[in-house]
């Protein structure tokens, strides 16, 4: 079971690095180590999981937090129309986006960040991810919103991202251009 001393935390330069592309058919190891993934974030989401284990609540979790520079993702959320999206998702990749963008009005939150920084992280409203699932079919995923936001966070970390990286410095708060807020959970 991964557990909260296992997650990088900013400072490793792991987390700055550009991940390398998982060889498909998945191996047996990489398909365990994303499974283990997925399943963290669920226990995540789990009160008696949280309690016994003081895990911190996420959504999502992309594999160079906990140390694997491979180009692997794990979500699993509701969005605000109660649609639910649980994946396990081999080299992702963003095929298109909108022109116009969303963000989080509260800002973003990152496993790997133990401290709050405060500001909007400017995200496509609308993005096309193509991917292999942990069950080994190809997916293409229309996401908008909230959806659009965790999947754009969690493809960051496999190319180095990190959330803050997107906030405007000089007035943190500002929205961005041809923007509408995202309904949150
Ligand atoms: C408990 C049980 C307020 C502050 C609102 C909590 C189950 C922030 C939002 C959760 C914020 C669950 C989240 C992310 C934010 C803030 C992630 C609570 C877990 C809300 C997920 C990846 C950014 C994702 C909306 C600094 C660890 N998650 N909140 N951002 N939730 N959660 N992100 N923003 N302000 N981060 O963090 O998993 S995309 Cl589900
Ligand atoms: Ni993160």
């Amino acid at each position: 079971m991964i557990a909260m001393d296992q997650i990088i935390r900013e400072g490793d330069p792991i987390l700055r690095q550009k991940t390398e592309k998982v060889e498909l058919p998945a191996s047996e190891e990489d398909k365990e180590t994303l499974s283990e993934m997925l399943q963290f974030v669920k226990n995540s989401q789990d009160d008696e999981m949280v309690k016994k284990y003081q895990l911190r609540p996420g959504v999502g979790l992309a594999a160079p937090q906990i140390g694997i520079s491979k180009r692997m993702l794990a979500v699993h959320f509701t969005d605000f129309h109660d649609k639910s999206y649980s994946y396990g998702l081999f080299n992702p990749k963003i095929l298109s986006h909108s022109v116009e963008k969303t963000y989080l009005q509260n800002g973003e939150g990152c496993l790997s960040v133990d401290r709050d920084v405060p500001g909007i992280v400017p995200r496509y409203a609308r993005i096309t991810v193509k991917a292999t699932t942990l069950e080994g079919e190809e997916v293409k995923l229309r996401l908008k919103g909230y959806a659009a936001i965790v999947l754009q966070h969690e493809i960051d970390h496999l190319d180095g991202v990190m959330f803050y990286d997107h906030i405007n410095q000089d007035n943190p708060f500002q929205p961005p251009e041809n923007s509408t807020p995202a309904e949150e959970m």
